[in-house]
């Protein structure tokens, strides 16, 4: 897959530019997370709001407005959560988004990343996450394991990314939070809350339920929220209009 060696590459090239003892030395490290699994299970609204420039199937979304004007306007919209593309190649992102972030609002922030490397769960923490996502299609059974026990090590935690029954049953080990199924392919793009709806019993309860992508209202919440899903990842629908924070603020409300 063509993003994994990109991102292998990336990784290597920054070990050797950036240590980990100065990543350690970040102030964040020593700052606890905030729990966005906890955050959802008190909510009735649970908008996970996503800050994202651009992308592969919509190329550019929305380059006008600062990360602090996006991120700000989630927070005060009442999202539960915020999360932040830090893919640079695809999707027109970096770790300094996410360190605006984190300087803007007090909310869980999701580094959206591929990981496939400690070092990027050792980055996300230094740049202020208080979780991160594993995509299931992309890392094997063992990869997600050490992945997720190293982040939970250092107290971030732990989305799982699945599309298809498969990758979920691979998958389901208690050093996961949350598990979210994608309704986008990301190899064709089709986009179906359908996923959604037909993983939705098979995720043990123990795990917050969140549906991502493709969803553009407040209907397609109301017909996902009987299978159980509390959390909601929205980036697309919001970006893509002249006030994102205004876009959240009317499916929250
Ligand atoms: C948001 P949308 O359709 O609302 O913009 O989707 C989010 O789910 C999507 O950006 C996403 C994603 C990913 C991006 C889900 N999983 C993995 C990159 C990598």
């Amino acid at each position: 897959d063509k993003i994994i060696v990109d991102k292998k590459r990336e990784v290597v090239l920054k070990k050797s530019i950036i240590p980990v003892s100065q990543l350690e030395a970040s102030v964040f490290f020593g700052k606890e997370t905030i729990s966005l699994s906890h955050n959802l299970k008190n909510s009735n609204t649970g908008i996970i709001a996503e800050h994202k420039r651009r992308s592969p199937s919509r190329s550019i979304i929305n380059q006008n407005f600062t990360v602090e004007e996006v991120v700000k306007g989630y927070e005060n919209a009442g999202a539960c959560g915020i999360s932040v593309l830090t893919d640079g190649k695809y999707f027109g992102g970096s770790l300094d988004d996410l360190l605006l972030a984190r300087a803007s609002v007090h909310l869980p922030l999701l580094r959206k990343e591929f990981i496939v490397d400690e070092y990027q769960i050792l980055e996300a923490k230094a740049h202020g996450a208080d979780l991160i996502l594993l995509i299931a299609a992309v890392l094997t059974r063992e990869e997600i394991k050490s992945l997720s026990e190293f982040a939970q090590s250092l107290g971030l935690e732990v989305l799982l990314e699945v599309h298809n029954l498969e990758e979920l049953e691979k998958s389901i080990m208690p050093t996961l939070d949350m598990i979210g199924v994608n309704n986008r392919n990301l190899k064709t793009f089709e986009v179906s809350l359908d996923f959604s709806k037909e993983l939705a019993s098979k995720i043990p309860n123990e795990f917050v339920k969140v549906s991502e992508s493709g969803i553009s209202s407040i209907e397609a919440i109301n017909e996902l929220k009987p299978y159980g899903y509390k959390g909601f990842l929205i980036g697309e629908n919001f970006m893509k209009t002249d006030n994102a924070g205004k876009a959240a603020k009317e499916f929250i409300a």
